[in-house]
């Protein structure tokens, strides 16, 4: 899918070549954008970091939708400072996808034809005030679990994005947590409309991780490529161990009847996702797909003059600073 835009290279056959960078990977040394990699390596880079960027910036939409209509000034100030964050990961990420040879303009395009994919949870729609709290404790808090493990990936740049996306996103699980305590603790209306926001968000939430292993892609070659650091599975039973008892603190009810701790493995047991409706959701059919593809080709063609004029500014400034020397 990406040959178009992919370095050719030589060597890529060459078992010595490939047991080396394989040597580098096991060593734990971070693969930088001029070394020689695999085509493989790179291309799985571009999807992932691509699929990445488009979800920070797709996951700015359902919580635009809340900036206008925030409870009060302060928590419209945080959830806008929160939106602007998502929008500066977005950014970073594109960045490291850069170093790898595929320009912003390329995967914009993808993500807008389809032929790249955003993450599955920001096809839901969010519904009421307590979506906002929702979002933050569990989408973010499933982000955090997948990122932390990301800052020790074997490429460079998309490590050191990593850092700094950790850190705001710490920020914006504990804003979210903060708005549902509020509503939990509040009145029997605010609760109901925790409780209701949990109900919704839950099994979403669990799906951000991925299929499970066994209908995982390509969890064995980007974890032997240190790409991905854990499993789907993993992941997501680490963030069912971690969430559970915040509910319980919330005095809220998680959604799965089958939740049970189980000594022996020192986890819950838990129920999986509907993984009908997951596979649903990424061929399109989730609630907010076309409106959230619609909302960032909107974006894409009205920025199209503010693009033009910039690479014009900078084709002229190039120009002049050329005559000048
Ligand atoms: N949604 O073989 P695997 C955030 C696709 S950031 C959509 O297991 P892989 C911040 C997958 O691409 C959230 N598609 O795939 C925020 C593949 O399809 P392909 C995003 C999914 O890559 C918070 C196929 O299924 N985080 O939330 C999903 O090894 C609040 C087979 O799956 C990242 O992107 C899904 N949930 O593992 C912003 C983290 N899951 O490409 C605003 C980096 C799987 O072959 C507000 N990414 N697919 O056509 C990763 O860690 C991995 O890419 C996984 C998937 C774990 C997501």
């Amino acid at each position: 899918m990406y040959a178009q835009m992919v370095k050719s290279d030589v060597g890529q056959d060459d078992p010595a070549r490939l047991a080396a960078f394989q040597a580098r990977i096991d060593a734990g040394e971070k693969i930088e954008p001029k070394d020689w990699m695999p085509e493989g390596y790179r291309k799985t880079l571009i999807r992932q970091i691509g699929q990445h960027a488009h979800s920070e910036i797709v996951g700015q939409l359902p919580e635009g939708n809340w900036i206008t209509r925030a409870p009060s000034l302060e928590r419209k100030a945080i959830l806008l400072a929160k939106v602007q964050d998502e929008a500066g990961h977005g950014r970073y990420l594109y960045c490291a996808a850069e170093t790898l040879g595929v320009s912003r303009d390329a995967l914009t395009e993808m993500l807008i034809d389809g032929r790249m994919k955003y993450s599955s949870i920001f096809n839901y729609p969010t519904l009421t005030w307590a979506d906002m709290g929702a979002v933050g404790w569990l989408v973010d808090g499933a982000a955090i679990m997948n990122q932390v493990p990301l800052q020790r990936t074997s490429f460079g740049p998309y490590a050191r994005a990593m850092i700094r996306v950790c850190k705001e996103e710490s920020f914006h699980q504990r804003q979210g947590f903060d708005i549902m305590m509020k509503m939990a603790k509040g009145t029997a209306a605010q609760k109901k409309m925790a409780q209701d926001a949990l109900n919704r968000f839950w099994f979403p939430s669990l799906m951000m991780f991925g299929p499970s292993d066994k209908d995982s892609v390509h969890s064995a070659q980007s974890m032997a490529w240190k790409i991905k650091m854990n499993t789907n599975d993993e992941l997501r039973q680490k963030f069912v161990d971690q969430t559970v008892p915040q509910a319980a603190y919330l005095g809220l009810t998680v959604p799965d009847d089958t939740i049970a701790w189980n000594a022996a493995k020192g986890g819950y047991d838990f129920a999986e996702p509907d993984w009908s409706e997951f596979f649903d959701v990424l061929k399109g059919n989730g609630p907010c797909n076309s409106e959230r593809i619609a909302a960032r080709r909107k974006a894409w063609e009205d920025g199209a003059w503010v693009r033009a004029g910039m690479l014009a500014h900078a084709e002229k400034k190039k120009a002049r600073k050329m005559a000048a020397e």
